[in-house]
């Protein structure tokens, strides 16, 4: 590898009369501002690295385009600083978070600024800042007051070896990430945020985003709203057991019910004769995940209680077992089994020998193969018979109802949002535990509760604040006797659910931030992230979006308006890169060869931006000469002296139609984040410059106007370059204050256009036409060339079929 050290100290050079001259700065006065978001990225300490040149440099390239078309373009950058990481890093090494956190942050910050990005660093967020943080507490407790953050017992993850709680993010296969120990679930007290409340909005909110449409049905089906009714079917005992079903116009056909293994119910069902049985079966029920439990693949099973229930509808008696297909977290965890039409509980049926009532039939009239669950006919009761399902859906549950047992109901697959964290490098939680007055939020005065330095952060099993005396005694805000601080932090996306809105208003230290800019400012016009984002971060953020509405903090409940997910460079093996595959590419070497520039293009050039690829040693050669190209032409027809400006023949007028034509197609690529098409666009106007260069009589004037053109529309991509080229035609500082070249739509008629001569479908040759010849004269146009007339001489033509601007066929 070779240096090169001229491409490096001229991107060198303009880097730093950008930052002396400060010419990216943001006016948040000016009008038409325009708010270009990435997403925030975790400050690691290694080198920045080919995602992060995909990720940042290309989306800072739309940046600079919109600053061209005149828009006055916002793009912040900062650090999503708490986490596991340095925590982890802390274990291993002792050293501590906050340190190689901040280390980190100035080195990654420093490589950022070496990217030549046009990132507005005045407003950097770092989440692990006090002014920072002390707003993600205020948060908590604004949910707190709403009644939207709760405490609860619930299963977290737990490695058995490290001694710790993990993020389900950690888990991998059911091994903790860091090492390879079983997971298990423990039950602890947790804090949630009740996201399900947001349930309707966060679905109805989908339809006004410009977001792709898979992140949306992602979103869709993990939030999973599931229309129903709930059946309340009575015990012997006085009791009673409620079934949710999407299906109740198959009541009668209902078999048996049943009810999660885990249901606190299931113990008083229990008779005596099946305990043993049963107890057997919660006990490897518990040792199963949700995921195994709803596998469709494996075998059902399940024990009977020896109790039985009565059907609402048509009194018969029904006996009642436990089966791990059922899970007690969704809905009433109990349900009633009805073999004929659900599949699940068809195979069920047929291994515990219980009856298949069809109750249903198909829309034929035929009793169809079981099991089927096709809209039918309902049948079996004269009061509900002849109906299609959704009418005895709609009949049945209002008549459960006058006899008060059963109602309409809606369920949601997706949980409230456990928040808390066992672990030290976090937001803490702001609320203190007063033996008198129970759970009592910090007062926004009091804010924030600072994170101590001093802690023992090995992992045995308890919250690493938890050993920090000093910390968790305090008083009580309400009574001022002595209380307990919470030992858990936060889970780092919470703080990155606001982050976008601390940004406009970064330099505000005394409330969250300033409602007047963020409502300005806000929503962010189009954010740039990954998909694995999708049902978390940017779950999340569209819940505590909403919730800022609610409270008056903002005037609209979306926080991105424009989405765009790029895709994933791979190793040139196709594979992920990965140091172990030993196919990663350093984005340095790359750089320190070519220079960044040259990297920039060949990301922009060589991948479709949404998809991403396969890495490419040769495309990268292939783009430095396209660059060696382009800087030649374009000096060229920049130096071109100022003359014979009013030659415009037939070379003038293509060369301009090539012009016109680039500077539209190009604007339409870069607005859609389809970088490659531009690029070849761009390659396509240098094509036609080389050419017109070997014109005898040449206009200089025209030359010169494409010079700055052509310049300008590579500006974006090649910042560096096209601004020492800008220099060079002697052109003033700085080509990326200039207006994105306009084009004008007549000048891109074709006068002549190429099409093919077939004789009976087969192509003979290619001839050039006027584009408005009719069909007689191009046939006399074809005629006259020899190869034609050589094919015509042996063949006797009945006819032409003309495709305008394609082809011409003689049959
Ligand atoms: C009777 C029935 C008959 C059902 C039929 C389906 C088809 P979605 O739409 O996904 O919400 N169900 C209810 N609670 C459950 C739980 N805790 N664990 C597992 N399954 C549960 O599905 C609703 C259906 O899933 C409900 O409708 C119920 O089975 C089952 F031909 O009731 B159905
Ligand atoms: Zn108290």
């Amino acid at each position: 590898m070779t240096e090169n050290k001229a491409v490096l100290e001229m991107e060198k050079k303009w880097r730093e009369r950008w930052a002396k001259e400060d010419i990216y700065k943001f006016h948040p006065e000016k009008p038409n501002k325009f708010y270009l978001l990435e997403m925030f990225s975790y400050p690691s300490g290694a080198k920045l690295h080919l995602g992060h040149w995909w990720n940042y440099g290309l989306s800072d390239s739309y940046g600079r385009f919109k600053r061209l078309k005149g828009f006055e373009v916002f793009q912040p950058m900062g650090f999503d600083a708490f986490g596991l990481p340095a925590e982890n890093y802390a274990i291993k090494t002792g050293i501590h978070p906050k340190d190689s956190t901040e280390h980190n942050m100035a080195v990654m910050e420093n490589q950022l600024k070496n990217m030549g990005a046009t990132f507005n660093w005045e407003y950097e967020v770092k989440t692990c800042e006090e002014n920072y943080y002390r707003w993600t507490q205020w948060l908590f407790t604004k949910l707190y007051e709403n009644g939207l953050a709760y405490q609860k017992y619930a299963p977290v993850n737990w490695c058995t070896s490290c001694n710790t709680t993990l993020a389900n993010e950690q888990v991998v296969d059911g091994k903790c990430e860091r090492c390879g120990s079983q997971v298990i679930r423990k039950d602890l007290t947790q804090w949630f945020f009740k996201i399900t409340a947001y349930a309707e909005q966060l679905l109805e909110g989908l339809n006004r985003i410009d977001w792709p449409e898979r992140t949306k049905t992602l979103q869709k089906n993990w939030i999973g709203k599931s229309v129903g009714s709930e059946v309340d079917f009575d015990l012997e005992n006085g009791k009673k057991i409620t079934v949710f079903t999407s299906r109740i116009d198959t009541l009668f056909g209902v078999s048996w019910l049943v009810l999660a293994p885990e249901l606190p119910v299931v113990k008083e069902l229990t008779k005596k004769e099946q305990k043993e049985a049963v107890e057997k079966y919660i006990k490897q029920t518990a040792s199963k995940d949700e995921i195994e439990r709803q596998n469709t693949t494996t075998e059902k099973t399940g024990v009977f209680t020896g109790s039985y229930a009565i059907n609402p509808i048509n009194g018969k008696k029904v006996p009642i077992y436990i089966a791990d297909y059922v899970l007690g977290s969704y809905a009433t965890g109990a349900v009633m089994g009805v073999a004929a039409h659900d599949e699940r509980d068809f195979d069920f049926a047929l291994k515990y020998n219980v009856p298949v009532i069809q109750v249903i039939k198909s829309k034929d009239g035929s009793l169809g193969t079981l099991p089927f669950t096709d809209y039918g006919m309902l049948m079996e009761s004269a009061e509900f018979d002849g109906m299609t399902s959704e009418e005895a859906k709609s009949k049945i549950t209002k008549k459960l109802e006058t006899l008060g047992k059963g109602r309409f109901k809606t369920n949601y697959k997706f949980r409230d949002w456990s928040v808390s964290r066992q672990r030290y490098w976090g937001c803490p939680i702001p609320v203190v535990h007063c033996e008198k007055c129970g759970i009592v939020a910090v007062p926004e005065k009091d804010l924030p509760v600072k994170l101590p330095y001093n802690v023992d952060w090995t992992p045995d099993g308890r919250s690493p604040l938890s050993k920090n005396e000093e910390f968790m005694n305090c008083t009580c805000p309400k009574c001022g006797g002595k209380a307990r601080r919470d030992p858990d932090t936060l889970d780092t996306f919470v703080c990155s659910t606001w982050y976008q809105f601390r940004y406009p208003s970064a330099k505000i230290n005394d409330e969250m931030f300033s409602s007047e800019i963020v409502n300005k400012m806000c929503p962010v016009d189009k954010y740039v992230g990954g998909i694995e984002h999708a049902t978390m971060h940017l779950l999340y953020s569209r819940f505590i979006t909403k919730f800022l509405k609610d409270i008056g903090k903002i005037d609209f409940d979306e926080p991105f308006a424009s989405l765009v997910h790029q895709g994933m460079i791979l190793g040139s093996d196709g594979q992920k890169m990965s140091k172990s595959r030993g196919n990663t590419v350093s984005a340095d070497d790359i750089i320190s060869e070519y220079g960044s520039d040259a990297l920039r293009l060949y990301l922009m050039f060589g991948f479709n931006y949404t998809d991403g690829g396969p890495w490419n040693d040769e495309g990268i050669k292939s783009i430095a000469k396209f660059i060696e190209r382009f800087s030649r032409v374009v000096l060229s027809f920049g130096k071109a002296k100022l003359e014979n400006e009013t030659v415009y023949g037939k070379e003038e007028k293509e060369l301009d139609r090539v012009r016109n034509y680039s500077i539209s197609e190009v604007e339409k690529g870069m607005e859609v984040f389809a970088f490659n098409t531009s690029i070849a666009r761009m390659m396509e106007l240098v094509n036609a410059m080389n050419k017109y260069e070997l014109n005898e009589i040449k206009n200089g004037f025209l030359m010169r106007e494409i010079a700055k053109d052509f310049l300008i529309m590579i500006a974006p991509c090649a910042p560096h370059l096209s601004e020492e080229l800008w220099e060079q035609i002697g052109m003033p500082f700085s080509i990326h204050n200039q207006k994105y070249p306009t084009w004008n739509k007549d000048k891109l008629v074709l006068d002549e256009i190429e099409i093919a001569v077939q004789i009976r479908s087969k192509i003979v040759v290619r001839i050039v036409v006027s584009t408005s010849a009719t069909q007689d004269e191009i046939e006399a146009v074809a005629k006259e060339n020899p190869k034609v007339k050589e094919a015509l001489s042996t063949f006797v033509s009945h006819k032409t079929i003309l495709i305008p601007n394609r082809l011409i066929n003689f049959v």
